[in-house]
């Protein structure tokens, strides 16, 4: 017997669609976002994955919305949903609020590229007075706000993921639970990067659709049974992704 482990992605928000950097600014799902939301309740449904015995999502709305639309559509209501500012969003610092078509016409392609993609790549950090400096909201009130971040890596944003999820998604996943976690673009490329090993360099080239699904079994060592991640729709998965790759290149290739 082994653990569980299906990680989403929330579905689109109204900054994905319009092709605006996010981070921890607490945007809304799009009706496209809330649609991917029952998309993906249905796809795990007919996975044959049995029903989650948890739920754990970040304090953004975006992805608290998406994971109570999939426990509602699976008529589960009932599991526990635990929130966690270790499941936000990388904060994106200074770039928050900015179209990315903007900031790459501003910075160019190489610049946009490393903020973006790179395991090393910290945008400018934001700072007390900017419009968008979002850790000084009462949702955080129970972490010091020097521990909070205010711009990451995504190195950095793994870091303070992993006490949580050593902490909370192992001992779940040894006692064969299956673990749902609604979360955001990066924490699901800073997860697959921790389970599947994935190098610096080749995690700069994985984007990760909204709203479809990740399923990784594990074993007695919480290493994942599959050599590389499969998503529950997984040509659907291949046409986003690379539109999310796109973004600010085209206007609103991210759109429907
Ligand atoms: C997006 C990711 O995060 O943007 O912060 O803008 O998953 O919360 O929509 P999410 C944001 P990219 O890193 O794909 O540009």
């Amino acid at each position: 017997m082994t653990g569980t482990l299906i990680l989403v992605r929330h579905g689109q928000s109204l900054w994905n669609k319009d092709n605006l950097f996010c981070g921890w600014v607490d945007i809304k799902l799009s009706e496209t976002g809330r649609e991917q939301a029952r998309h993906s309740s249905r796809l795990i449904s007919e996975s044959g994955y049995v029903q989650p015995d948890v739920c754990f999502t970040s304090r953004l709305s975006r992805a608290i919305e998406t994971a109570n639309i999939i426990l509602e559509e699976m008529d589960v209501q009932y599991v526990d949903v635990f929130k966690t500012w270790r499941l936000n969003e990388r904060h994106y610092g200074k770039l928050q609020g900015e179209s990315k078509g903007h900031i790459l016409e501003t910075y160019g392609e190489e610049k946009y590229q490393f903020w973006r993609r790179a395991y090393d790549g910290c945008p400018p950090l934001s700072e007390k007075g900017d419009k968008y400096y979002s850790i000084d909201d009462r949702r955080y009130l129970d972490t010091p706000e020097s521990e909070l971040p205010r711009g990451e890596s995504l190195r950095m944003t793994l870091q303070r993921l992993l006490p949580f999820y050593t902490s909370e998604v192992d001992p779940r996943l040894k006692k064969d639970q299956t673990v749902l976690i609604v979360t955001h673009g990066s924490i699901v490329r800073a997860l697959v990067k921790y389970l599947y090993e994935i190098s610096d360099e080749a995690i700069s080239k994985v984007n990760i659709p909204n709203g479809i699904p990740i399923a990784i079994k594990l074993d007695a060592d919480l290493k994942p049974l599959t050599s590389e991640f499969e998503y529950l729709d997984p040509e659907r998965a291949k046409i986003e992704a690379a539109k999310v790759a796109r973004q600010g290149y085209e206007t609103n290739s991210n759109t429907k």
